[in-house]
């Protein structure tokens, strides 16, 4: 790959993938992008970066143009809670910008698209414990609803078109430069900045609420790991299940616990208490393990010690 275009480049893990793929690549040879947001100056001054709207087709065409892309990391979405508060946006930002994605790429004869999948494509009727790779997907979110028409879309054209099109069903992510906006894990991020700034913190979903989650150095892992995989070892293409790690919001407040003894939790569910229902425990990452090779590294408390110094650093300089 020589132009990789990223799009969502100011979002929770395309900020970060932005930094990460400009130390493997090359500043010069990763475009950030965004539709509106303002970047961090980080992001905005390490290397090229473009405003435009990806459900804008002629205008993503025109950037791919401009820099002679070859590789697009589409990580522009409406994610499970905002897109239950809209769910017309979320099809028209998901798919209408995943459509324009792959059209562009199959057009100009890229050389690799990744499209990221997430963990909400699962719904009532898949196993809770260790989801399997191929297994009922019926999301009840139109997050998820849009996550599997795109991973279908994506194989589609890697079917149809040889376009080499590669994605993983991402986790919870957890991490500590960028908030994340929109989701039903949010609650894991936001737990450690609030034991970090007010030593408490009141939680959206019940404390035995369980989900499937990773931390950001693993998700930034798995992503270039996925992307760096030889195409014909591949069976799998754009629905990838990745584990890392899966805990309670108990455990979580346990774990955080052994650090800061006094932290406190609440619980106050709301609407998104079903969405999470509605997700499995654990994903059986077997394909992943055994196509490219993933391993991760970190388990619950490596990450809550490492969040916690992270965090409370930025507090101590005034940052948070
Ligand atoms: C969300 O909660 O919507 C996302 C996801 C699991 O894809 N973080």
């Amino acid at each position: 790959m020589k132009k990789i275009l990223i799009i969502g480049a100011v979002g929770q893990i395309g900020s970060e993938l932005t930094m990460t793929l400009r130390n493997v690549y090359g500043n010069e040879n990763v475009i950030a992008s965004t539709r509106k947001t303002l970047p961090s100056d980080k992001v905005k001054e390490s290397g090229p970066f473009e405003f435009f709207d990806t459900t804008n087709r002629e205008d993503l065409y025109n950037v791919c143009k401009k820099y002679g892309v070859d590789c697009i990391v589409n990580m522009a979405a409406i994610l499970s809670a905002v897109g239950e508060q809209n769910p017309m946006l979320a099809w028209d930002v998901n798919m209408n910008g995943l459509i324009n994605v792959l059209e562009v790429a199959r057009e100009m004869q890229m050389k690799q698209v990744l499209v990221p999948s997430s963990i909400a494509v699962f719904g009532p009727g898949t196993p809770l414990d260790k989801a399997p790779q191929e297994t009922v997907l019926k999301p009840t979110t139109m997050y998820g609803v849009t996550k599997v028409a795109g991973e279908l879309l994506a194989d589609y054209y890697v079917r149809k078109y040889n376009l080499d099109v590669r994605g993983l069903r991402y986790p919870g992510i957890i991490s500590n430069e960028t908030l994340p906006g929109g989701g039903t894990t949010d609650y894991a991020v936001a737990i450690y900045f609030e034991a970090v700034k007010h030593g408490k913190y009141t939680c959206f979903v019940k404390e035995d609420t369980r989900l499937p989650m990773m931390y950001m150095p693993d998700c930034l892992k798995a992503t270039v790991d996925l992307m760096q995989a030889d195409f014909s070892k591949l069976k799998h293409h754009s629905d990838f299940n990745v584990g890392a790690m899966s805990f309670s919001v108990a455990e979580m407040a346990d774990s955080i616990r052994k650090y800061m003894p006094n932290f406190q939790i609440e619980y106050k569910p709301d609407f998104r208490q079903a969405i999470a229902d509605s997700w499995p425990d654990s994903v059986d990452d077997t394909a992943a393990r055994n196509e490219w090779g993933w391993k991760p590294s970190f388990n619950l408390d490596a990450m809550t010690q490492d969040m916690l110094k992270v965090i409370g650093e930025k507090h101590k300089l005034g940052l948070i």
